[in-house]
């Protein structure tokens, strides 16, 4: 028998069988979170944060989208207008930075995000004092847009090799609205962590950081599965430098816009990568928030890094 369905997941408009698709094992706040991130490489947490915070952060950033066009009435709705004037408010990179960097920095947001309930988390993890990038990446995903497959290692790797990141979803993210994904045990992948270790995307700019191999071949190469769940708002899913991941396509058909926000810890000991600290920080190109993806209007697509 064929047990082979379709499941609704489709990467690039690709529907991803069922047979590749496996859920995510939720991880409890008692259990031994550094060894079992070690184990499978992230943890799934649910009510990390207080989720009335995070309902409070979404409608923060979706009233920015709703002033410069992108988001229809009612705004808390978080639905995709079509449309967009936020290159008539922001002319260049430049500005569109400034402005996602305000977006990005909203003290509701930031007060979930780099907040007590989390650092606490990261200081279990750590087993010391934990720290974080004061740079964020706040992404505003819209109907037929994804991430691609890759490790965050070739973008952030000027500090610690003792990084994590924390991907912090900003409403219920359901199974068609562009959920993230791991592949499982990726990060015990010797070739493709020998492929990218050392490579720094802002050293190496001709060289693409994410993984150019198509996604559902990888997983089936790997005899992997996607690892995915649905997520609501307190949720948070944390992982290392070195798991293979992306988003699968947002497929919701009312336009809900998919935010979530991922954010980077490290122990506060070890060095940082300069590009993601202080108060304005340079980030890639030294472009600033200008250099996210999310800093272009939602009506325009960006190029793959
Ligand atoms: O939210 C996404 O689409 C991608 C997130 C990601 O790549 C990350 O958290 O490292
Ligand atoms: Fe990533």
């Amino acid at each position: 028998m064929n047990s082979q369905y379709e499941t609704g997941y489709t990467i690039r408009g690709k529907p991803v069988p069922s047979t590749s698709i496996n859920r995510m094992e939720e991880t409890n706040l008692s259990e031994d979170l550094s060894s079992k991130l070690e184990r499978d490489g992230y943890l799934l947490l649910r009510n990390v944060y207080d989720a009335d915070e995070v309902i409070e952060a979404r409608k923060k950033v979706l009233w920015h989208l709703h002033k410069v066009g992108e988001v229809k009435d009612p705004y808390e709705a978080g639905i995709f207008s079509g449309e967009s004037n936020r290159r008539y408010f922001y002319p260049n990179t430049q500005k569109l930075g400034e402005f996602w960097q305000k977006v990005s920095e909203v003290e509701a947001l930031r007060r979930v995000i780099n907040g007590e309930k989390i650092s606490k988390v990261m200081n279990t993890i750590f087993a010391e004092k934990a720290d974080h990038f004061s740079f964020a990446w706040l992404r505003a995903v819209v109907q037929g847009k994804a991430s691609p497959v890759h490790l965050d290692h070739p973008y952030m790797n000027r500090g610690t090799d003792k990084l994590l990141t924390c991907w912090t979803p900003l409403s219920q993210i359901a199974e068609d609205e562009g959920t993230l994904y791991v592949m499982q045990q990726s990060h015990l992948w010797s070739d493709i962590t020998d492929k990218f270790i050392g490579l720094d995307i802002d050293a190496s700019p001709s060289r693409p950081g994410h993984i150019e191999e198509v996604p559902l071949d990888l997983v089936v190469r790997k005899k992997s599965v996607f690892l995915t769940s649905n997520f609501d708002p307190g949720d948070c899913l944390i992982f290392g430098m070195f798991v293979v991941h992306g988003s699968f396509d947002n497929n919701n058909k009312s336009g809900k816009i998919r935010l979530s926000c991922d954010t980077r810890f490290q122990p506060r000991s070890e060095p940082m990568d300069p590009r993601f600290s202080g108060v304005n920080p340079k980030a890639h190109k030294e472009l600033g928030y200008g250099c996210l993806s999310s800093s272009l209007p939602l009506t325009e697509t960006a190029s793959l890094k």
